[in-house]
């Protein structure tokens, strides 16, 4: 309150209120003045990116000035807010984005080519902010973009880590880690540095008996962090509402703690705990779908987790309401386990520093947290050591405990004499050390817990998390199923094709409901129509073609069919797969007579991905793709009819390329692996054919475009554990296709056999886990599917159009809508 305008003045104050620029002239005017003043160049000196810059800086004046509107309005509506809690936001770039979300983008265009500049090369000077790693910080991605175009009172809270994921070089075949340094030029986060929190770590938990002879805890004595805001707006397509996206970063705290040292003199120690400090936000963990228990990892969630928890605290204690009311203005989501120990902290301030009973303090966490999971691979699931949590969090290792006794105890009571049942469930597993189950964890802790596509959330409910199911009733478990945000994945990545859509349904509209791609069905037989569609499909893999050629010296036939693998490299996505089937294709285009050969499909086999840096057997995979690449490209008798293409540091902005420019892509991951999958939908969304299993959400993409429009193959989820058990005790012959290709292998074909070994031994001695062998038949009788039903260009362009009317579903404005009704009870401000 203090802190504003007295009212009085208010009016002179309106009267020079910062307004937005809305056509041409007046934006050239402030790309200009950002230029030659904020920037300090002049157009004696003006490169591309002093030009983006100014354009940046322009837009960024637009969003502030909705940004600031919707806070005030949200504040002074106070309705219930979501929090959404993720470690990752992978956000990529944000300046094409924010112009096509103002729709102020054609205006845009036209000023910046009268200044002299093509807006294509200005928008490529963005570096992307790649604060996670895949799939899930993606997803969080698109939530926030849908959050904001529906209206949504939402904030993200994250980490603003000082390097993102690694840029990917590939050197003589190998993948190389190099830095994200990303920051040194951001306009699109602003430091709060009013917003402070001070976060302590260590230390002791004291006990003592207040006045009214309760025991009550201090932790104390510990070392303090600080942590800074800083806020990135997020805005809505086609609404003023500009949300906001909070990111801490870490600090030496400034607090009394400090200085003791400084006094005594101890100068060195004082800049290494300063270093120490900073260090906490300073890097992205680089795995995907795989948990490492580092300690710096657990002190980042820590970190984020408080500072965040204690602002929502502060915003909700200025309503002046009582605590009772806290889940009916607060809902927050878990973006997996990652920021479980919210659910501790948020106890802990209840009955350590509000002084609420324990009762009551629990009533209010378990109607506040919502819990997404995003996987069941055994290895990706959080177990934190006892030993590790006792030393940095003494006082939340407490409370864990006291709440596993209490659930313990009432499942005890519904289930007596089941001793197994309290070990399976315990949130403690007696090993050694013990650990900390979080999933466990945050399915107690939470109100609602989801999985993300209709298989995936039916498979934790038979399996991992079966007893919860048993003990809490099937009701506190649901689906939904993700989605993909139609502004950034169709609208921004494929202009042409969203203004042909455009044209036939007669305006935008289909982008804020996507479901109003069915009106393209009646499109999708006229030959006219098909022929404009197939063009854009070939000017996307000229431009795919073209920079292929620039990066790697591959030519490419933009006529050849693209088959595109493009995501994080894991042996369950099955890459490994995908490279073998190449290998057989190649096999056995050698073997053909010239005419045969001439009847061949031409193919170009593209993949890309990161594989996470400890990873030894991914980078293999890596590093066997890049070797048949070699041999293949350069064998004269296979010419066109065969490519393989690694494209290096795949990433958002990449995908924005990728994702129109396929024919067909590859969603290939042994059956009941992969959770949902987010890319599946974006090629669909951008009229290309997938191949894939019968996994995540392909089997929800079928159900809506029609089994003939897919190629799908393989075993089923249900198959797995017989197939796997069969493999253990010797029971399986190699598929001999597969068989051929290994041999190929070993003979040296694609060089020293000695590195492949791994990749080998995984499908013979080591039991073929991720079942490439029962697949690989069905695989490579799928592909030729592929290629027949590629011949038909009608058919396959009418396939097309037909999967693209069929879409909507997968939009992640109702993925977001899911949630608001099914799991926060979230209501959209008016506008
Ligand atoms: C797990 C641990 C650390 C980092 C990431 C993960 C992770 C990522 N777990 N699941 N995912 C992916 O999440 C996507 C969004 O829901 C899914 O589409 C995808 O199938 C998951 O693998």
């Amino acid at each position: 309150i203090e802190s504003s305008i007295p009212a009085p003045l208010r009016d002179t104050w309106k009267k020079f209120a910062a307004t937005e620029f809305k056509e041409k002239e007046a934006f050239q005017k402030e790309v200009v003045k950002h230029i030659e003043t904020t920037l300090a160049r002049s157009l004696y000196n003006c490169d591309e990116l002093a030009a983006y810059s100014g354009v940046a800086l322009a837009f960024r004046d637009r969003l502030i000035i909705d940004w600031n509107k919707t806070q005030q309005a949200h504040t002074l509506l106070d309705q219930k807010r979501v929090y959404y809690l993720s470690l990752e936001f992978l956000m990529g770039r944000t300046l094409d984005n924010a112009m096509l979300n103002q729709q102020m983008k054609d205006t845009a265009v036209d000023g910046i080519s009268e200044l002299g500049f093509r807006m294509e090369d200005l928008i490529d000077q963005e570096h992307d902010a790649a604060l996670g790693n895949g799939g899930l910080g993606r997803l969080a991605a698109c939530f926030l973009d849908s959050l904001a175009s529906l209206n949504f009172p939402a904030w993200g809270y994250g980490l603003r880590y000082r390097y993102g994921i690694f840029k990917q070089e590939i050197i003589d075949g190998y993948q190389v880690e190099v830095p994200d340094y990303w920051l040194d030029f951001n306009p699109w986060e602003f430091p709060r540095h009013d917003i402070t929190v001070d976060i302590m770590f260590y230390g002791h938990v004291r006990k003592y008996t207040e006045e009214d002879g309760r025991t009550s805890h201090v932790w104390e004595g510990g070392e303090v962090v600080q942590a800074l805001a800083y806020d990135v707006p997020i805005p809505g397509y086609g609404t003023p509402t500009t949300n906001n996206l909070r990111l801490w970063s870490s600090k030496p705290s400034t607090g009394e703690f400090d200085f003791q040292k400084f006094n005594s003199g101890d100068y060195e120690s004082s800049v290494r705990d300063q270093q120490r400090a900073e260090t906490i936000s300073a890097v992205l963990y680089p795995n995907d779908n795989i948990d490492v228990g580092k300690e710096l990892r657990l002190k980042q969630q820590y970190f984020w987790v408080a500072a965040s928890l204690y602002d929502i605290v502060r915003r909700f204690k200025k309503s002046g309401r009582a605590w009772s009311d806290f889940p009916e203005q607060v809902a927050i989501q878990l973006n997996d386990t990652h920021p479980t120990l919210a659910i501790v902290e948020l106890q802990r301030i209840l009955i350590d520093k509000e002084q609420l009973d324990w009762d009551d303090a629990w009533n209010i966490v378990t109607q506040t947290f919502g819990y997404t999971n995003h996987t069941v691979l055994p290895e990706a699931l959080e177990k934190w050591s006892v030993p590790l949590v006792q030393n940095l969090l003494p006082r939340h290792l407490q409370i864990i405990y006291e709440i596993n006794l209490y659930f313990l105890q009432t499942v005890e009571r519904r289930f007596p004499k089941d001793r197994d049942l309290l070990r399976r469930v315990s949130i403690i597993e007696e090993s050694n050390p013990q650990v900390i189950r979080m999933a466990y964890l945050a399915i107690i802790g939470s109100k609602k817990v989801n999985g993300v596509a209709e298989l995936h959330s039916d498979l934790i409910k038979s399996t991992i998390f079966k007893d919860f199911v048993t003990i809490f009733g099937p009701d506190k478990f649901t689906n939904v199923t993700n989605g993909v945000t139609p502004r950034r994945w169709l609208h921004q990545a494929n202009p042409k094709l969203s203004a042909l859509i455009a044209e036939k349904l007669g305006g935008y509209q289909f982008l804020k409901d996507l479901t109003l791609l069915n009106g393209l069905e009646k499109w999708a037989d006229d030959k006219d129509f098909q022929r404009e569609w197939m063009d854009i499909k070939y000017s996307n893999k000229q431009r795919l073609a073209k920079y292929i050629k620039e990066t790697t010296g591959i030519a490419v036939n933009p006529h050849a069919l693209f088959d595109i693998q493009v995501k994080r490299i894991h042996e369950y996505k099955r890459q490994q797969m995908n490279i073998f089937g190449v290998i057989s294709r190649y096999l056995a285009l050698k073997k053909m007579t010239k005419a045969e050969r001439a009847k061949q499909v031409q193919r170009v086999s593209i993949f890309g991905g990161k594989a996470a840096p400890g990873y030894w057997m991914a980078k293999t995979i890596i590093r066997l793709i890049t070797a048949v690449s070699e041999v293949v490209n350069n064998d004269i008798d296979v010419g066109d009819l065969l490519k393989v293409v690694f494209i290096e540091d795949y990433n958002v902005s990449k995908a924005e390329f990728l994702c129109p420019a396929s024919d067909l892509s590859e969603h290939i991951s042994t059956a009941g692996t992969e959770a949902s999958g987010t890319s599946n939908m974006k090629f669909v969304l951008n009229g290309g054919l997938i191949i894939g299993t019968c996994d995540g959400a392909n089997i929800e993409i079928t159900r809506e475009i029609g089994e003939d429009r897919i190629f799908l193959f393989g075993h089923l989820a249900e198959d797995v554990e017989d197939l796997r058990h069969a493999h253990r005790y010797g029971k399986t012959e190699m598929d001999p296709a597969l068989r051929e290709v290994c041999d190929e292998i070993q003979k040296g074909t694609f060089g020293d056999p000695g590195i492949f070994g791994g990749l080998i031994h995984a499908l013979t001695d080591g039991g073929d886990y991720y079942l490439v062998s029962d697949d690989f038949a069905s695989y490579l009788a799928t592909h030729k599917l592929v290629d027949e039903a590629f011949k038909d260009p009608q058919s396959w362009a009418n396939k097309c159009i037909m999967s693209v009317s069929a879409m909507g579903f997968f939009t992640s404005d109702r993925a977001i809508q899911e949630y608001a009704e099914n799991i926060w009870n979230l209501e959209p401000v008016p506008m």
